[in-house]
């Protein structure tokens, strides 16, 4: 069974059963039924019987099936009662990682400012993830450990698990959230508890550091719907690398090269289509004239000067 279907985690063989007994179910009267309604139509057929018989009333029938249904419903609820109940259960001394998910991506936070990308996690120890979203509703789906959970803002979500199995399994959003939402996937690595010791000793200390107030404005004027920060085209071009980048632009007098200094990025945000960036479509982006403030101007100018230092 383990092997068969892939199961990757202690809580993968609960929900299994339940699959596997209501889909059996299923395939029964799917097949059943169209059986008995072909042979009825063969056998009942008018050129058979000429004169149509009356008949009404049968208890042992009715007791049949109402009692055999109610048996089976009774079992399903039973499987998925006993496969869900220890999702909910966390063990006391399990290894709790932070999940914070964003558009598009996942970040794992082994605390002291480790943050990962990968959701790296021993093998045949319990883990519980402790689930935060920074924008809109997402959903972590580990397919392989049949565990999978709402990651929504303002509320603190969890599911748990313990990896029964060696490798590297898929994780995915399965809430649609914008644009890139089929892009939002990372993996998970269970590995020898030794060797996990060794990842996380060797795990940078990246996180805890304050996010640049410029990134918070993009976000908070969705900017990062249209622009990425990771290099990925998506409505516009991607913010990663602009500060001095070089790139066509068309205008009204034709094609011109630029070079993304700051006067050319407050254009570009200010008045988006008098230089419209080669191979982009005009109009997408409304002008921000006068609706975002010169201060703030300033400091997303900043937040794309400091990236492109980081680089
Ligand atoms: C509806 C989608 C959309 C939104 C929202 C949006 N943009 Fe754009 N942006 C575009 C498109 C499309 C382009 C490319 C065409 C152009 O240059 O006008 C662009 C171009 C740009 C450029 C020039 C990029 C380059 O490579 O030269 C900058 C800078 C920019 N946007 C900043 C912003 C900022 C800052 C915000 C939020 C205040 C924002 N955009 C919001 C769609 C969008
Ligand atoms: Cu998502």
């Amino acid at each position: 069974m383990e092997t068969l279907f892939n199961q990757g985690s202690n809580l993968a063989g609960g929900v299994d059963r339940a699959f596997i007994f209501i889909f059996s179910i299923a395939i029964f009267f799917t097949v059943g039924i169209t059986a008995l309604m072909i042979y009825i139509l063969v056998h009942y057929s008018r050129k058979k019987n000429k004169n149509p018989q009356q008949f009404s009333g049968n208890t042992k029938l009715e007791i049949a099936w109402t009692v055999i249904p109610l048996i089976i419903v009774l079992v399903m609820f039973y499987l998925g009662w006993s496969g869900f109940a220890p999702m909910r259960k966390v063990p006391a001394d399990a290894m709790q990682v932070k999940v914070i998910g964003r558009m598009w991506t996942w970040d794992f936070d082994y605390g002291n400012g480790k943050i990962s990308k990968e959701l790296v996690v021993p093998y045949q120890k319990d883990v519980k993830l402790n689930l935060f979203s920074a924008d809109v509703n997402h959903s972590l789906f580990i397919p392989a450990f049949r565990v999978k959970e709402d990651v929504i803002p303002g509320y603190n979500n969890y599911l748990w698990f313990r990896p029964i199995k060696k490798g590297t399994f898929d994780i995915y959003c399965s809430e649609y959230c914008g644009l890139a939402h089929s892009g939002m996937v990372a993996k998970v690595v269970v590995m020898d508890s030794l060797e996990f010791k060794g990842w996380l000793a060797n795990l940078k200390a990246t996180g805890n550091q304050p996010e640049h107030p410029g990134l918070a404005l993009l976000k908070s004027n969705t900017c990062l719907t249209c622009h990425s920060l990771d290099g990925s085209k998506i409505v516009g071009p991607s913010f990663k690398g602009l500060f001095g980048r070089k790139s066509t632009v068309v205008t009204d007098a034709g094609e011109k090269e630029i070079v993304a200094d700051e006067a050319y990025i407050r254009r570009s945000i200010e008045e988006p289509n008098a230089e419209v960036v080669k191979g982009y479509m005009k109009g997408l982006m409304q002008p921000y004239k006068g609706k975002i403030s010169e201060a703030d101007l300033n400091t997303i100018v900043d937040f794309f000067k400091s990236e492109n230092a980081k680089q």
